[in-house]
């Protein structure tokens, strides 16, 4: 964690019931992944959720009918900013590995899909933000180096159970073109490079300076209400209508 807070926009991501497996002790409640993004302009290219397989998660009561699933560290640091019951104890209903949350059909705010679904990304780090990340290949190298080795390598798709129907109809959706980097900003600086897979660190640093601070300042929406408009000037007033209609919440740590 960095000297100064992070302020981040908690994303929520609802399961689509009905539940089975080990949710199903959570029928009849709104449940949640809550993903923390610092690019809440970009949920309209969303393609899928990624969870780190191996991560402990927990499904945390927020109130009588709303559910979170994230990390126990940021159900802890949650509690005193909005999981008001036990401050300092946060109820956990159930407890939950990130295998068991991967192919859960989500239905994810602002995204063109009607259904996403958890995948496996290795790289998530469990002492940052909520453990959950949502996707948007368009704009975020990880994620496109994450989603393409997915929908390339059959093998690392079997070796945790994701479907192909759960990845391969999901393309890249264009929603911020970056002057002199085009739309899909993150394909392109990907493909430029030559990136393999989401294990190559160097390059994908050099992909992430190439793109995240020029998506901010020159960035231009090519979707939703702000569109034409720029992605600084969009990001405050969709994080806010976002936080207005109950599909966002603020989160800092
Ligand atoms: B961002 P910072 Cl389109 N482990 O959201 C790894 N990555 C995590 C994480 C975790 N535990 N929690 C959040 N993140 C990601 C969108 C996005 C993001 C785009 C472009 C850039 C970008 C879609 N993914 O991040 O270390 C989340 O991905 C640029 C940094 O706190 C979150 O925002 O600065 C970002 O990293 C937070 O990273």
């Amino acid at each position: 964690e960095g000297v100064q807070p992070q302020e981040y926009t908690l994303i929520k991501v609802r399961v689509k019931p009905p539940f089975t497996g080990k949710l199903k002790v959570l029928e009849g409640k709104n449940v949640y992944l809550a993903a923390a993004t610092l690019r809440p302009e970009t949920m309209y290219g969303q393609t899928n959720l990624w969870v780190l397989p191996s991560g402990e998660y927990g499904a945390f009561e927020v109130n009588d009918s709303d559910v979170f699933i994230v990390t126990h560290r940021a159900a802890r640091n949650m509690a005193f900013q909005l999981l008001s019951r036990i401050p300092e104890k946060p109820t956990c209903l159930l407890e939950l590995s990130g295998q068991d949350l991967v192919g859960l059909p989500l239905s994810a705010p602002l995204s063109v899909y009607d259904v996403v679904y958890a995948l496996p990304m290795l790289s998530i780090l469990t002492d940052k933000g909520t453990g959950v990340v949502t996707s948007v290949p368009s704009d975020s190298p990880d994620d496109y180096m994450a989603l393409s080795d997915l929908k390339n390598k059959p093998a690392f798709r079997a070796k945790f159970g994701v479907k192909d129907e759960w990845v391969l109809p999901y393309d890249v959706i264009p929603i911020i073109n970056i002057p002199d980097i085009g739309d899909k900003s993150a394909e392109v600086v990907c493909k430029d490079l030559k990136i393999k897979s989401q294990n190559d660190k160097d390059l994908l640093a050099e992909a992430k300076r190439r793109t995240y601070l020029k998506g901010f300042t020159d960035g231009v929406m090519l979707v939703g209400d702000y569109k034409g408009q720029k992605v600084q000037d969009a990001k405050p007033l969709i994080r806010d209508a976002l936080i207005q209609c109950g599909q966002a919440v603020k989160y800092s740590e």
